[in-house]
């Protein structure tokens, strides 16, 4: 069977791009064989394969995804099938060094540890529920059958507080998808109860890539001070992360000179999308949680917009050493809690009014009666479990991102499992003070700044 799909897509290479000489050529028509109808979902095996298909193995069939910041879902194997189990829990997070917050989670992590198999592959998934809600899994782009969907009230009845549910299906996919509570989903999402799934595929078409990595996106409103995600907020979010850490807490990728790097992004915040921006890079979008997009569709990017709901995967050549920012665009989702909204309590004795909002509220703690009054926001008293707005110590000034920003470091050289720290710029690369003799021999005048403009009666 393996050899007819392969003489399959060959002549739908023929067809489609008239030769097989160029790679992209060669990749668009097997885009095109995948998406022949009636399938659904990308696959590399045929249907009638499936059953007697060993399981994925790693290293062997997949090089295992590195989620920085994050973990992999251990299985084990029992007739053939693996075997994972999720626990959705509360889970005390640390977002960045100085905030935590009470979250709801899987396996004592938040976001739940990715889920990680191989096309073929039968898995089963237990989810115990030990929130004091009923909860749900949804495994978002999976094609499973109809029952095991993970809909409460649609496909199946709710988890309820206690109990332990099994879900059973074979992946005739491959992609990367996600997964999440499909019960009260404002709530649950919104206080974390989401996690991403990769599955990988049989046979893959293309080269795999020597680094591999999977961001998933999410933003919270957490209140200056409290210790809990508010699930309800609509617009006003504040903290926003990256596997659920918020720069500068995320841990950096990294990459040596010439390596193909793989970033799978997928976005489960509540409400916005976002456009991801990486620096000191072209890349390709070469797949959705939909599947793989044909090589001949494929257009290059520096900024990709991922939608709620979705995953985009962008692949690159690591071709220029540096440190490069990868970030969300939206210049509010790359700032931490402190820049929004925020009341002004200066001069107010919270004593009393805490004892009683925490009766609604536990862990509240009014902040900012110290005042915010200093620019400098490294020196900036900060209330208690809140972060800066900005910043962190950059190797050349102060950095003024925060939230949705993590790095990619391309290297030489690496130490396995070390942060290589700051690029060491070549000398005469770095932006630097124009000299009196640059301006002349360039013939730029610089005229004195203009006077401040005076400040108008109604500013006072
Ligand atoms: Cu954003």
């Amino acid at each position: 069977m393996s050899e007819l799909t392969r003489r399959t897509a060959l002549a739908a290479a023929a067809l489609a791009g008239g030769g097989v000489l160029l790679r992209g050529v060669r990749v668009a028509a097997q885009g095109q064989a995948e998406a022949a109808p009636g399938h659904s979902g990308q696959r590399t095996i045929a249907p009638d394969e499936l059953p007697g298909l060993p399981p994925g193995a790693p290293g062997l069939d997949y090089t295992p995804v590195v989620v920085p910041d994050g973990r992999t879902l251990p299985w084990r194997l029992v007739g053939g099938v693996k075997v994972y189990h999720l626990v959705a829990e509360e889970v005390d997070h640390e977002f960045a060094p100085g905030l935590r917050a009470w979250c709801w989670g899987y396996n004592g992590v938040v976001h739940g540890p990715m889920i990680e198999a191989v096309e073929g592959d039968r898995v089963r998934i237990y989810v115990t529920n030990r929130l004091p809600a009923a909860t749900t899994v949804h495994w978002h782009a999976a094609i499973v059958p109809s029952g095991m969907d993970g809909v409460g009230g649609i496909s199946q009845r709710a988890i309820h507080p206690g109990e332990t549910f099994k879900y059973e299906f074979t992946l005739r996919q491959h992609g990367t998808l996600m997964y999440h509570s499909h019960h009260d989903e404002m709530t649950q999402i919104g206080m974390g109860m989401t996690g991403l799934f990769v599955v990988h595929p049989r046979r893959p078409r293309e080269r795999r890539p020597e680094r591999d990595y999977a961001l998933l996106l999410h933003e919270w409103h957490i209140p200056a001070g409290a210790r809990r995600p508010n699930p309800n907020e609509m617009t006003d979010f504040n903290v926003l992360t990256i596997n659920a850490k918020a720069f500068p807490a995320t841990t950096p990728m990294v990459a040596l000179r010439g390596e193909r790097v793989r970033i799978r992004l997928g976005n489960l915040s509540p409400m916005d999308h976002h456009p991801m921006h990486l620096h000191g890079h072209a890349f390709f979008v070469t797949e959705t949680d939909g599947g793989v997009i044909p090589a001949g569709a494929r257009w290059p990017e520096a900024t990709v917009l991922v939608p709620v709901g979705a995953t985009r995967t962008i692949e690159l050549v690591a071709d220029n050493p540096g440190d490069w920012a990868l970030h969300c665009h939206m210049t509010h989702h790359m700032m931490n809690q402190m820049g929004h909204e925020f009341p002004n309590m200066i001069g107010v004795d919270p004593a009393g009014l805490d004892e009683r909002v925490r009766r609604l509220l536990p862990g509240y703690m009014t902040m900012g009666e110290r005042g915010m009054a200093e620019a400098d926001m490294s020196h900036m008293q900060v209330p208690a479990n809140s972060i800066p707005m900005l910043g962190a110590r950059g190797p050349k000034d102060r950095v003024t991102m925060g939230g949705m920003v993590t790095l990619l470091k391309v290297r030489e050289a690496l130490e396995p499992g070390q942060d290589p720290g700051w690029y060491a710029d070549p000398p005469g690369t770095v932006a630097a003070p124009a000299t009196a003799e640059d301006l002349a021999r360039d013939g730029i005048e610089v005229t004195a700044p203009p006077p401040p403009t005076p400040p108008r009666p109604h500013d006072h």
